[in-house]
């Protein structure tokens, strides 16, 4: 298979023939069967590594009385304990600066990147150079199934921060050979900037999150620029929901006239465009031979049958510095069987990643996730950009207030539209909401994920906490 080695190995001056729509067309469009047996292979090679090289994962697997030997059948692997987020924290912790599941020698860490470290302790992403080049050829792949080519100008609109996403477009387009223009994001006062510079660079592909997208096109408009007259023709995300969410999505393409493409999964699992579109519409497909992910029994973490929903875990299949071997997102989707209809032998995720399981709700019976709600607020044409859901606890339920701004410019009748607002929210999500209508640009916006849930019952459970003896 086309550059299919263990170590990864690339050949970084491969380049497909412009008119090509496959990076590797035989990786790419193999039936699905033909790559199981090679990822089998694969997973053992990578288990076999981390086995030798890694106390956590030995100690996990002896533990769990598994052996990389046992591992006969891509069932069998179901059977491999996942990894939590919180126990590469608490080894790294043990384990300075980069945990007991680092498989190289310190000194071959070229670059760290991080988590925001927003909730506990950051975790460090120490990256060899084997890995990054990896992470840079898959990250290109992908932006070609979307359509990106080396004559295209590629802004990352993302924080230059310790965040993967921003580099991870940013490798991927230069290995693509595109032009890259990391403008980054989340300074004040940058957006403004962005939009002048988008047009005066020609800027032909806008990678972000959702949210920022809808953000920079709001700052054009009161700069008096159409952002559908930037000459964006595409636009690619991660981080958040948004690329899949019917509404959102038909909000950027809108603005900009152009296509929307999904991706992105985890920083951890970097190629995090291996959850990544090859066509311009809602889902992503799960690119197996890069990183192999299992859609599972969040009770079980055993893969559920295609057709049904479930928590992504992932095993990346050409890290060598910080492998992940059955991680556990902790996110929802649904997955379907992989077809050749699509282009490409991959499972898809038809609607990608519909949010966090920790960020789902349940109002009167019902489990909400604020994409759900995102996507009817941001349908309606008199909304005004912005939205907050507050979930309270008056007296024994639990109720649902979502804080809209309202676009006041259009004259209508703010309350009437509140209303027909709450009677679309009852219809999809099954559950009252009330809707409260505020002025535009009450709320803050965002230069990177989207933060609206206000919870107020975790004020309440903290206070019961508190009075508890
Ligand atoms: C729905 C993938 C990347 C580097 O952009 C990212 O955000 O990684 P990070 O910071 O480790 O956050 C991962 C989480 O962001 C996921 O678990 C998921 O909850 C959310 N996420 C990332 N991309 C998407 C997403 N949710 N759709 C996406 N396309």
């Amino acid at each position: 298979m086309e550059q299919w080695s263990w170590p990864p190995r690339y050949d970084d001056d491969y380049r497909p023939a412009e008119g090509a729509k496959h990076w590797f067309p035989r990786r790419e469009t193999m039936p699905a069967r033909q790559r199981d047996e090679l990822i089998l292979a694969r997973i053992k090679d990578v288990m076999d590594y981390a086995w030798a090289r890694s106390p956590f994962y030995r100690g996990k697997w002896e533990e769990a009385g598994i052996h990389p030997s046992s591992i006969k059948s891509l069932a069998d692997f179901e059977k491999v304990p996942v990894v939590r987020k919180e126990e590469l924290r608490a080894d790294q912790a043990e384990n300075e600066p980069f945990g007991s599941y680092l498989c190289v020698p310190p000194e071959e860490v070229k670059h760290v990147n991080g988590t925001s470290g927003t909730t506990g302790r950051p975790t460090a992403f120490g990256i060899n150079e084997r890995d990054w080049r990896s992470v840079a050829n898959a990250h290109a792949r992908v932006m070609w199934a979307m359509g990106i080519r080396p004559s295209d100008t590629v802004l990352v609109a993302s924080p230059l921060t310790l965040y993967w996403g921003s580099w991870g477009a940013y490798i991927g387009a230069e290995r693509l050979g595109a032009r890259v223009f990391p403008f980054g994001a989340g300074v004040s006062g940058q957006t403004t900037r962005t939009v002048h510079w988008m047009k005066q660079m020609g800027v032909t592909v806008f990678y972000a999150t959702p949210s920022y997208a809808l953000r920079v096109a709001e700052v054009a408009r009161t700069e008096g620029i159409d952002p559908a007259e930037l000459g964006v023709r595409k636009l690619f995300f991660s981080g958040e929901p948004g690329a899949s969410v019917p509404s959102i999505r038909a909000r950027i393409a809108e603005a900009f006239d152009a296509e929307v493409y999904d991706s992105g999964s985890m920083a951890e699992v970097s190629p995090w465009m291996h959850l990544g579109a090859a066509a311009d519409e809602p889902g992503v497909l799960c690119w197996q031979d890069l990183v192999y992910t299992e859609v599972c029994d969040p009770a079980n973490h055993t893969r559920v049958d295609y057709g049904n929903e479930g928590t992504p875990v992932y095993t990346t299949l050409e890290r060598t510095s910080q492998p992940m071997i059955r991680l556990l997102s902790n996110d929802l989707t649904r997955w379907e069987a992989p077809s050749i209809e699509r282009g490409r032998t991959y499972p898809f995720l038809p609607r990608g990643i519909y949010g966090r399981i920790d960020d789902m709700f349940i109002v009167r019976g019902e489990n909400i996730y604020p994409s759900a709600i995102d996507d009817v607020v941001m349908a309606d044409p008199e909304y005004g950009g912005e939205h907050r859901i507050i979930i309270s606890r008056e007296s024994i339920m639990d109720t649902l207030v979502v804080k809209a701004e309202h676009r006041a410019e259009l004259g209508t009748d703010t309350r009437a539209w509140a209303d027909r607002l709450a009677g679309k929210l009852r219809a999809v999500l099954g559950v009252g909401a009330t809707v409260v209508p505020v002025e535009q640009n009450t709320f803050d916006r965002t230069a990177f994920k989207a933060r609206r849930v206000i919870d107020d019952r975790s004020m309440l459970h903290q206070l019961r906490a508190e009075e508890a003896p």
